[in-house]
């Protein structure tokens, strides 16, 4: 018996798609404006999950026009494997639409992408029947026949189910065949508060398809249960042969309505079987699994920059050129040189991960004699808090729609200096419109201690507040000239 905390991939990991191999699970996420895309993670029991590298690593695979707007890009894949071979298909909706990769090592390479140019729709799933034929199932609910090798759709979508009778959208498809049944579970109700997973079944891939007179099998709205906006799904049999799901949720604080900054996070929930329908819940922020957990992964605190490549987790806006981000030109440095003018471009360069902790503490040691930049906590161009260091200056900026204003500022001397970012969970509930948390700037003193310049409010950062389907990325940019980063750390903090 082991015991976990949910969400088991904590931070902007929506959409999550699960396959077994063996021993060995593997998990796929959306990835959205980041490259590189779609972060694969490993786990032996479905609790601890390392990430092993992204499918879309290369800008042969994946390109992202530099001016898509944030919250496009890559969205919901699906893994699989099948035949000797990991299959991920998913839809860049910033151009070039449904495509598949492959790979025999999930850790990569994957393969270039095969187009599905005729392939409409998004969240793609793909289901192999004993044919081989291989079934392609994307919302609305629509279904085709494709061949997987070369992209080709064989014949016309047809609709197969829509969910719930007047309940919006109907996405998320993953077709699983689980005994006698071919399962059709989606998401539905839309990816806010009314989410929900349903759930049908048939005789064949392709129906007909009948609900389950329980639907939906897992939702959280109207509740005040601390997880919400639970959905889009997928199954999975743990190493015991007992069933699971995967699924995203957020995590809303504060008073009305709540606001949640980490984004769309993953969460591990129990199913069971009556009657051949799956009964699924509790879904638990602290749960238990009924099979001893393996050792979790070492997260890092400090990435010094030592090594060539940077870590998988590590994402930037849009693309990642040599020339704008390199561990190359300074040693045990990363050397950022900018293109946009500031974080409110389109084309900014900053590189960042995502915030997985409700309160947590970041630092990095900057040298901006030549440029100007720093650290930020970014939701998207137009909601990011930063401080930045240029020309003796260190400055506290926060944008927030249209609204720019610099907060605070401090002369320093020339030289290296360690900028910090602590965000702090709000404790304190003082009425009903208590924002989520507190999000400070500060530089660190000669002597080591910390002195916050401007303490912001996190709500601006938050999913409610900037719309779309990511969540907080703290990281570091340059905004003019070249600026170099001898290391940064990441500390979760008790909440
Ligand atoms: C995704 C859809 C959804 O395509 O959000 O929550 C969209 N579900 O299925 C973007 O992640």
């Amino acid at each position: 018996m082991g015991k976990f905390t949910n969400p088991v991939l904590p931070g902007c990991h929506p959409d999550p798609s699960v396959c077994r191999v063996g021993e060995d699970y593997y998990l796929a996420c959306s990835s959205f404006e980041y490259f590189p895309g779609v972060p694969i993670f490993h786990s032996r029991d479905l609790v601890h999950w390392t990430q092993i590298g992204n499918a879309l690593d290369r800008p042969s695979q994946l390109r992202l026009p530099l001016d898509s707007p944030s919250s496009a890009g890559v969205y919901a894949p699906t893994l699989r494997h099948h035949d000797g071979r990991f299959w991920l298909i998913t839809t860049n909706v910033s151009g070039g639409g449904n495509f598949l990769v492959t790979a025999t090592d999930p850790a990569g390479p994957w393969s270039e992408p095969v187009p599905l140019p005729d392939l409409p729709g998004i969240d793609p799933d793909l289901a192999w029947d004993a044919d081989g034929t291989c079934w392609c199932t994307v919302a609305g609910v629509a279904q085709v026949r494709i061949d997987p090798d070369t992209g080709q759709v064989l014949g016309t979508p047809q609709r197969i189910w829509s969910g719930a009778p007047g309940a919006k959208a109907p996405e998320a498809p993953h077709l699983h065949h689980i005994g006698d049944h071919w399962y059709l579970l989606i998401a539905e109700g839309g990816t806010e508060r009314g989410h929900a997973v349903s759930i049908a079944r048939a005789p064949t891939p392709s129906g007909p398809f009948k609900p389950c007179p329980t639907n939906p099998v897992l939702t959280h709205r109207g509740t005040d249960e601390p997880v919400q906006n639970t959905g889009h799904a997928d199954l999975v049999q743990g190493p015991d042969g007992s069933w699971w799901m995967v699924l995203l949720g957020v995590r809303p604080r504060g008073g009305t309505p709540g606001w949640h900054v980490l984004g769309r996070e993953t969460f591990l929930a129990p199913v069971t079987w009556e009657d051949g329908w799956p009964v699924v819940g509790p879904l638990v922020l602290e749960g238990s699994v009924p099979w001893p957990l393996e050792p979790g992964p070492v997260v890092p605190v400090r990435d010094d920059f030592d090594q060539a490549a940077l870590h998988p987790s590590w994402i930037s806006l849009r693309d990642r050129r040599e020339e704008h981000c390199t561990t190359g030109q300074r040693p045990g440095w990363l050397t950022l040189h900018a293109r946009g003018e500031s974080l409110d471009a389109l084309d900014a360069v900053f590189v960042g991960r995502r915030q997985q902790h409700l309160s947590c503490r970041a630092r990095t040691l900057v040298d901006a004699r030549g440029g100007t930049g720093g650290l930020a906590v970014r939701l998207d161009e137009e909601h990011h808090y930063e401080i930045e260091v240029g020309d003796g200056q260190v400055r506290v900026i926060a944008r927030v729609g249209s609204l720019k204003s610099e907060v605070a500022s401090r002369a320093v001397p020339a030289g290296p200096v360690v900028l910090g970012v602590d965000v702090c969970e709000r404790k304190t509930f003082r009425d009903a419109r208590t924002g989520p948390d507190t999000v400070f700037f500060g530089i660190e003193e000669s002597d080591g201690t910390f002195t916050a310049l401007a303490g912001l409010e996190g709500r601006y950062l938050s999913t409610e507040v900037a719309g779309g389907f990511t969540g907080r990325v703290i990281g570091l940019y340059a905004a003019t000239g070249t600026v170099h980063f001898d290391w940064f750390d990441y500390t979760p903090l008790d909440s």
